[in-house]
């Protein structure tokens, strides 16, 4: 079973997360934060991964411990419902319309954590969501998640459509990446026999 429950607790937020790589995008994701949960959301319907997310963080101060130790948990849970990640297909890209929006995602599970962040949010906020924020995820996400992650914004002028865009296209990125490869199933995708 590629499952994983990663909960995490510190003085500024308490998650939990429920990951299942071999889902059917199914999702339940409460994090406090509207907009989050929305493309917490998009994350999971687009990827496949069926996901559960509480996380009660010190919204009293801003989004920002929140939004960023979600991204912590869930690349910790990939981390472990993964495993030693063998027969993955381990790569994974989508370059993924919203309207406006044209958002290219390029991913490798190779445990070398590397962030590209091509994406200008024309908006400072999107309802009361900070969009800076964003990168903050994607950032936590690369780092506890050991993904080599490129995301660029090709075109956009919505704030909202390009955030969802570039949750989608990671998604979409995401799904091709952790499935299992019937033509190499036994087998883990580097020569170096170790990812
Ligand atoms: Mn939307």
């Amino acid at each position: 079973m590629r499952t994983a429950t990663i909960t995490r607790q510190t003085a500024e937020t308490s998650i939990s997360v429920t990951l299942d790589l071999d889902g059917t995008g199914a999702y339940d994701n409460q994090t406090g934060v509207g907009f989050f949960d929305h493309m917490l959301d998009q994350l999971s319907r687009h990827s496949l991964i069926d996901m559960t997310i509480r996380a009660e963080g010190d919204l009293h101060i801003d989004d920002h411990h929140t939004v960023e130790d979600t991204g912590i948990a869930i690349g910790q849970a990939l981390v472990q419902a993964l495993g030693n990640k063998t027969g993955i297909r381990r790569y994974g890209a989508c370059l993924l319309p919203m309207d406006d929006a044209l958002v290219r995602a390029a991913l490798d599970l190779s445990a070398r954590p590397f962030l590209i962040w091509n994406v200008d949010l024309p908006s400072p906020k999107i309802g009361t969501f900070d969009t800076e924020l964003v990168r903050e995820f994607f950032q936590a996400l690369s780092t506890h998640g050991g993904i080599t992650l490129h995301i660029d914004a090709l075109h956009g002028l919505n704030s909202h459509h390009i955030t969802e865009a570039a949750f989608k296209s990671v998604a979409r990125a995401l799904r091709e990446a952790v499935e299992l490869d019937p033509r190499k199933a036994d087998a883990i995708p580097s020569t170096k026999g170790a990812l």
